[in-house]
């Protein structure tokens, strides 16, 4: 149920695109350090609600590869 939930979450997040400048790595690496943190996430409800989904090492960033998940 929590994969389908994360996949639901994901197909939101990429449908929804449209209403934001752009769904793109570079564009939530706020400081461009490689790595998008909790706070960087901020901006974007979706990517808030499966940040922990996405992390799957847990470190509290995403890196390209974990976010690559939602492209
Ligand atoms: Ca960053
Ligand atoms: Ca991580």
């Amino acid at each position: 149920m929590k994969t389908l939930n994360t996949t639901l979450a994901v197909l939101v997040l990429a449908s929804s695109s449209a209403a934001y400048a752009a769904v793109d790595f570079a564009s939530f690496d706020a400081d461009g350090d490689g790595a998008i943190t909790k706070q960087e996430a901020q901006v974007n409800a979706q990517l808030v609600k499966i940040f922990d989904d996405l992390d799957a090492d847990g470190n509290g960033e995403l890196s390209k590869e974990e976010f690559a998940k939602v492209q």
